[in-house]
């Protein structure tokens, strides 16, 4: 059978502007403060925080199994204002295991930036604002940076081949972060 058949049955519904999906097939994950130790420069300043806070909220659907190529995952990312210490919450960030699989980002809500890594550490941004649409090519860490005050939502959607690779990040983090400074984002080098 065709590894597609099954998603004819599926059934799902997406409030656009809210980022909310709906149906049995959607997936979702939440990533709290406790969860991303090591991933924010400022030690310190996280061990004054509550570990439980949510910084951001996946929903997603997989209509065909992860791993089969030819297929694309829907999801939607809302990450909550804040910062620990001067560095904006933010998402984890990930390459994708096959490293050439690309993907869309398009936000709905809020303000940030989008940081893309290449395979040598060259670090650039794109402004996230509402409207804006985001081609991430293959071989590009990315990450989402919310700089507002308000959630900053976004849809995404991304081969059912990619894969996630987080353990990159993990261990040599992006070329720079984004960090508040004189009342607003700059990005500075790491
Ligand atoms: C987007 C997609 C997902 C990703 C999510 C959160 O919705 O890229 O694949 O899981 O953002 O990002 P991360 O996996 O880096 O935490
Ligand atoms: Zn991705």
């Amino acid at each position: 059978m065709s590894p597609y058949a099954e998603f004819a049955s599926q059934d799902v519904q997406v409030e656009w502007l809210a980022g909310i999906m709906r149906g049995a097939a959607v997936q979702q994950s939440k990533k709290t403060l406790g969860e991303m130790a090591g991933l924010f420069h400022d030690a310190n300043a996280l061990c004054s925080m509550d570990e439980s806070t949510v910084v951001y909220r996946v929903q997603w659907t997989e209509p065909v199994p992860l791993g089969t190529e030819g297929g694309l995952f829907w999801g939607s990312t809302t990450i909550a204002p804040g910062r620990v210490g001067d560095e904006y919450f933010m998402t984890h960030g990930h390459y994708h295991l096959k490293r050439d699989r690309g993907e869309y980002y398009g936000a709905i809500s809020g303000k940030g930036m989008l940081v893309l890594m290449d395979e040598d550490r060259a670090t650039r941004t794109e402004a996230m604002f509402p409207g804006s649409l985001h081609f991430i090519a293959g071989g590009n860490a990315h990450r989402v940076v919310n700089t507002g005050e308000e959630p900053l939502l976004f849809w995404a959607c991304w081969p059912s081949d990619a894969g996630h690779d987080y353990a990159s990040i993990k261990t040599q983090g992006f070329g720079a972060r984004v960090l508040h400074r004189h009342g607003g984002p700059v990005v500075i080098p790491a």
